[in-house]
């Protein structure tokens, strides 16, 4: 990937799209093609078409998509399922259409198997019964991938997707409401630590675990990723360890440095019981996380709530 070649970022004022516009900026990548979605809406097939006629992309990340947490999933299922399928199909057939060189996809780990054995392989995908509350999103992401297999197999495409844990990190979504559990929750301690309250309130049994990755590390193996590795293999990319979700909240409490109690609400679901990815394919790509969680939570806390 030359250093002038035409890169463009899809999804680009997102958590991943921002993220890969800094590190590709900071490696000093001259052309990065970025559109609002008020510039361009990736639903529309014709906007999209003339979109890839006028800028002629060589590199694509796919980083667009309609994403929330476990609630977002569940209440705008339709929303979830229609628009990250056109989303994909039209960027995945204009990129065929143009000649892309190379296009990498973003899928999501919350796409595997709701029980598939833990760690997670990447064979495991479509081995089992999907959650039910995510399951639209899963499906229209699984149609992605697949997508970008069959393009390489039928066209000689050269697509490559990857499969991210749960992430966080700086243009993360806050909203109580569609966010996901790490924003969430440093939220929610920070008021609670500000407006005096006695206790936060953390979804389920706070049994589940997740694995959780910095952005910042997530766009440096979609870089380098992009640059290596070539395949139908969709690569897991995580740390490879998680923890449960009363851990979590008891590391961003302390953190915060609230003093309060913590109230778990289980009329709230608990979703996948794990999810936690076998990163050994990823390791042996040459790729290895850098950012530690609690070094990455309180980066993100201070960068957030305390500047
Ligand atoms: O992060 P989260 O919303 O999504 O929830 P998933 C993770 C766990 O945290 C669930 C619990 O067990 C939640 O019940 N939790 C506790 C909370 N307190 C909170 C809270 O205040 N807010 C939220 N949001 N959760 C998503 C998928 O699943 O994973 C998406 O729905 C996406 O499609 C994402 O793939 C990566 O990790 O359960």
């Amino acid at each position: 990937m030359n250093k002038d070649a035409n890169i463009y970022i899809a999804g680009h004022k997102g958590m991943v799209g921002s993220a890969l516009v800094r590190l590709l900026k900071k490696q000093e990548y001259t052309n990065v093609i970025t559109r609002t979605s008020a510039e361009l809406d990736l639903r529309n097939q014709s906007q999209v078409a003339a979109f890839f006629t006028q800028e002629q992309p060589e590199y694509v990340f796919m980083a667009a998509a309609k994403v929330g947490g476990i609630e977002a999933n569940n209440i705008y299922r339709a929303d979830f399922l229609y628009d990250n399928l056109q989303i994909q199909n039209n960027v995945i057939h204009q990129s065929y259409l143009h000649k892309v060189k190379k296009l990498l996809f973003l899928a999501s780990s919350c796409i595997y198997p709701k029980l598939a054995p833990q760690p997670i392989k990447e064979e495991y995908l479509l081995t089992g019964v999907l959650e039910p509350t995510n399951e639209p999103y899963a499906i229209a992401k699984i149609a992605g991938v697949k997508l970008c297999e069959n393009y390489n197999r039928q066209y000689g495409c050269n697509f490559i997707s990857v499969m991210p844990t749960n992430l966080y990190g700086p243009n993360d979504n806050y909203d109580l409401k569609t966010s996901h559990v790490l924003p969430a929750l440093l939220r929610k301690f920070h008021e609670a630590k500000m407006n005096k309250k006695d206790r936060v309130e953390v979804w389920g049994t706070g049994k589940p675990k997740r694995e959780f990755l910095h952005v910042d590390d997530l766009a440096a193996a979609c870089v380098h990723l992009m640059k290596t590795y070539e395949g139908n293999i969709s690569v897991n990319v995580g740390t490879g360890k998680d923890i449960t979700i009363k851990e979590l909240a008891e590391t961003i409490k302390s953190i915060v440095g609230y003093d309060g109690t913590i109230h778990l609400n289980t009329d709230k679901p608990d979703g996948t019981p794990r999810k936690v990815l076998d990163v050994a394919l990823l390791h042996s790509l040459g790729w290895h996380h850098t950012i530690e969680l609690n070094e990455g939570i309180t980066k993100v806390y201070n960068d957030k709530f305390l500047n």
